[in-house]
């Protein structure tokens, strides 16, 4: 490797010759100028690197194309019918739009975003995307959310959608279940979008996982993906996000050469430009090559080519190279006149050059994100560079906006421009050629007509024939299972259920046993994705490394430094555990593309990606929401769970609050389980009802968030049905998975009762509390293991809104009204976890007080025993929670209850830890 500035550390072997070569360097500049120096040193470059001779990449290149016009290729499509196939496309994608908004003031949509792009996915349509007709897979293709009414307008075109779908675009209540989404939503198209794109910059980096996972797969001989290439559309703007260009270096490391980004430089983003001073397509070609990808520039149309053939002094290049964005952008706005005299006018050698150009050619010459000719050598290259190994990015220029006339080309505004006047139609019909098929008359309307050719034009032909000769429309969400999973055998989740026989274990190091014996099943094994972001070892993971292996697409090339150790770090091209690095963003994308592999190959995988729960919800919570609507399957286990179980770590690392977060995603199921055989009954029938037979009335297109403790102790056993009413008669798993369940019965002989219910680690308080109040203060009280009160929340809002709505009917209970309506006393709930959570069923508890002690306010270090006291939620609190909701029902004295705050040693008038 050779850095900047070493030369300066070697010596000079022959300063003689070394000064020849600076002379020569200095007499071309002061001869023949910068532009041919530059263009000189390029050339030995070139010839140095033919020679082997390495050298480190330059970052950037001039502000040219980076396909010459004579190694384009020939171009096999019929340029005229796809000019027409476009024009139709962009009409009734404009169309649609201001229909939406004309029936629905300020319904939304976009306008330019596609009108900038229609080339870009054309010539993708026409000659590259695969389809999955054949039963294949096909491409994985990424569009930008804001294109979506252009890829309406095309499956329009090919009759996958009709006039009464388009006009349903954005009216998805008006039309149930037959309104065109926003946007690409799987959630709410599931025949159609595959991949969800609309938040900026997380398709970009779901693409480049997405990529490894293909390769993951072949690697690990699950599915052969070398026929699917994964294509990422994204805007310019979208550059901005972390998420975009965070994860390239990765592309460029795991060798993803069947990975393509095109990015559609319009220059522009909602507000104005992306870099009004400086050049977004330079930028980023710095920032990819730099990250180590093949970058094709397209800048500049075919009609720039004749005028860069006569720079023999670079003046043109020079101005290309100098002119900032901000300007380029006013010279889509400008007539030919100010181009000629500010582009070209201020150097008299440049303005020659274009003096045979009228004013209106000066204005037309075209860019090259609209030039078909150069976007097809663009795309076949990117396509050829399959097998060097770098992803290939191609950076288009284009104009936001184009051909919707000039009150919308290019203006600062135009990103939100969602109407169009009569006129405004009229002008873009005449810059289509769309006179014969929209004739005036049907321009009287009030309606603009949107247009398809008939079947047997030319036009439909070639536009079916080319789409049948690459496998059929897209986009095509299909979910037809190509190699079939086997569940796990029984026997895996069978210890769980005899507890640990006294010996101390948290239900995080149960749940890795539960991971290595899933990984061990025989057929069902090798479907299991564990990922984790540089955490294994705080989770105890580090056991399954030997035996998993950890996933690297190269192998091992080093023997690792704990070789001979029985827990080394085992790298293997076949190795099972993604390993992401400290990127949760990335887990996510990768989850995302394992928990989706279901349908986007046919091949189902189940991930489990095991995280700091704190830096889950709360960190990528956006990729959260995004797997919901991409119809994502799989577990998320939020380990190092709780406000208070995760001791010393303080603020940021204590997580309170991401079951509350989990409760606004409606496809999450969230559990907080204490015990391990709790863990194994959620994780067997999440199984059973994501990837297992499917059963009627149940969504299969679910995922799981699981809380993981890491505090130790005895894990129980599950209850013996025989010795105790889990609630309503249920069985474990029906208990486990409505969640909750009476877990012990109240000590008998008291003469008062209560009801405590518990989750997670504050199952500890709880138990000693029930000690303490039947011992102490003559309570007996019933525990309840409170495994997701979400789920019951759910459950009660749906028979609530029942109720509400059937009036004459018989009224349901909720589920945890009819759970609870049998037990004692007070209830009190107690959670390492926010109040808001045990709160969410509070308003179903109607006869009496419901208490919920959680762990409200920031986290801080300290020992669990005095954070547990901070928070208000150790066994004495939940003592006095259960007098305290004794004495509001009349039952004890309010000197009982001041009497046990004495007793513990509690300061009433401490400061709230909520306020601190
Ligand atoms: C995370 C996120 N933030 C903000 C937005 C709102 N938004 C939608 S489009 C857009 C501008 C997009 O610009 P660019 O990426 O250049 O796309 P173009 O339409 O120019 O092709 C913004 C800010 C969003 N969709 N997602
Ligand atoms: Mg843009």
């Amino acid at each position: 490797m050779i850095f900047d500035g070493s030369v300066h550390q070697l010596p000079d072997i022959d300063p003689t010759e070394t000064q020849e070569w600076l002379d020569s360097l200095v007499g071309v500049i002061e001869e023949r100028g910068k532009t041919r120096a530059r263009y000189l040193l390029s050339r030995l470059l070139d010839r140095a690197r033919e020679s082997q001779v390495s050298f480190p990449a330059t970052v950037s290149t001039p502000y040219v194309n980076t396909i010459p016009r004579e190694q384009e290729p020939w171009f096999p499509g019929d340029e005229h019918i796809e000019r027409r196939i476009r024009a139709y496309i962009r009409w009734n994608a404009a169309v649609m739009v201001g229909h939406a908004n004309k029936v629905a003031d300020g319904i939304g949509g976009h306008l330019s975003t596609f009108a900038s792009s229609a080339s870009l996915y054309e010539i993708g349509f026409n000659h590259f995307f695969r389809g999955k007709d054949d039963g294949n897979p096909g491409d994985h293709v990424y569009i930008q959310g804001h294109a979506a009414p252009g890829i309406y307008a095309r499956a329009f075109l090919e009759g996958r959608l009709e006039r009464a779908d388009l006009d349903a675009f954005r009216r998805e209540i008006a039309r149930p279940g037959r309104g065109l989404s926003s946007y690409p939503h799987p959630r709410l198209m599931p025949e159609f979008w595959e991949f969800p794109t609309v938040s900026m910059g997380l398709g970009p980096i779901s693409a480049i996982y997405h990529a490894r996972f293909n390769r993951y797969l072949a690697n690990r001989r699950i599915d052969d993906t070398a026929a699917s290439r994964v294509w990422a559309f994204l805007g310019d703007g979208e550059t901005d996000e972390p998420e975009t260009l965070g994860a390239l270096s990765l592309a460029a490391r795991e060798q993803l050469d069947n990975l393509v980004f095109v990015v559609n430089c319009n220059l522009q983003r909602l507000d104005g430009p992306v870099r009004g001073n400086g050049k977004i397509i330079q930028e980023l070609e710095a920032v990819f090559r730099g990250a180590g990808w093949n970058v094709i520039k397209v800048i500049w149309g075919s009609r720039w080519d004749e005028l860069l053939m006569r720079d023999v002094d670079g003046v043109l290049v020079n101005q290309m190279n100098t002119t900032v964005d901000g300007e380029f952008q006013r010279y889509t706005v400008e007539s030919g006149n100010y181009i000629r005299e500010h582009f070209f006018g201020p150097d008299p050698r440049l303005r020659e050059m274009v003096a045979h150009l009228g004013d209106d050619e000066l204005r037309t010459l075209p860019r090259g994100g609209h030039d078909y000719r150069k976007l097809f050598a663009a795309y076949k290259a990117a396509v050829e560079n399959l097998g060097s190994g770098r992803p290939t990015v191609i950076l288009c220029k284009t104009v936001k906006g184009w051909t919707l006339g000039p009150e919308v080309e290019g203006r600062n505004a135009t990103h939100q421009i969602k109407k169009l006047s009569a006129d405004q139609l009229k002008s873009i019909r005449e810059r289509l050629y769309l006179q014969d098929e929209i004739p005036d008359t049907m321009l009287e309307s009030d309606e603009a007509p949107y247009y398809r050719p008939p079947a047997d034009s030319v036009e439909y032909q070639y536009l079916m024939t080319r789409r049948r000769a690459l496998g059929g429309s897209l986009p095509k969400r299909v979910v037809t299972t190509r190699r079939p999973l086997t569940l796990p055998a029984a026997g895996v989740f069978t210890e769980f259920e005899r507890g640990s026989g006294g010996q101390a274990a948290s239900t995080t190091t149960s749940f890795t046993r539960l991971l290595r014996n899933l990984g061990r099943d025989e057929v069902f094994g090798p479907r299991v994705v564990p990922i984790v972001a540089d955490e294994a070892r705080t989770f105890g993971m580090d056991s399954l490394f030997r035996e998993l292996k950890i996933y690297a697409a190269q192998g091992q090339k080093y023997e690792p430094v704990d070789h001979d150790l029985l827990l080394s770090y085992v790298e293997a091209s076949s190795g099972q555990i993604l390993q992401e690095g400290i990127t949760e963003a990335g887990s996510m994308a990768s989850f995302i593309a394992a928990a989706t592999s279901y349908a986007t190959r046919g091949v189902p995988m189940v991930p489990f990606f095991t995280f700091y729960s704190m830096f889950g919800f709360q960190r990528v919570g956006d990729l959260i929401w995004q797997a919901a609507d991409a119809r994502a399957r799989g577990f998320l286990m939020g380990a190092t769970a709780g406000r208070t179980t995760l001791l010393g770590e303080g603020l940021q690392h204590q997580d309170g609050h991401s079951l509350v977060l989990a409760a606004t995603l409606p496809p999450c199921q969230a559990y907080d389980p204490a015990f391990a055989y709790e863990v194994a009954s959620i994780v067997r029938n999440g199984l059973q009802r994501m990837v297992g037979p499917s059963v009627p009335g149940v969504d299969p297109d679910v995922f799981y968030y699981i809380t993981l403790y890491n505090e130790n102790y005895p894990q129980p056993p599950a209850p013996e049905l025989t010795t105790i009413d889990l609630g309503l008669g249920a069985d474990l798993d029906t208990a486990v998975m409505r969640g909750l369940y009476r877990w012990q019965r109240a000590p008998h002989d008291q003469p008062r009762g209560a009801t405590i219910l518990f989750s997670g680690s504050a199952h500890g308080a709880a138990r000693a509390a029930v000690d303490e109040l039947a011992t102490r203060w003559g309570v007996g009280a019933e525990l309840w293991s409170a495994t997701s009160y979400k789920a019951l929340r759910e459950e009660a809002l749906a028979a609530e809104r029942w109720n509400r709505l059937h009036p004459t009917r018989p009224q349901r209970t909720p589920l945890v009204t009819q759970l609870l309506s049998a037990t004692p006393g007070p209830v009190v709930a107690v959670s390492d976890y926010m109040a808001l959570v045990p709160e969410q069923i509070a308003r179903f508890v109607t006869d009496r007080p419901f208490i919920p002690l959680g762990t409200d306010g920031m986290g801080r270090s300290d020992t669990r025993e005095a954070l547990r006291r901070f928070f208000e939620v150790d066994a004495p609190h939940v003592v006095v929670a259960v007098l305290s909701g004794l004495m509001a029902m009349g039952q004890i004295a309010p000197e009982t209850v001041d009497a046990a705050i004495r007793h513990y040693g509690i300061d009433p008038d401490c400061v709230d830890p909520y306020l601190i």
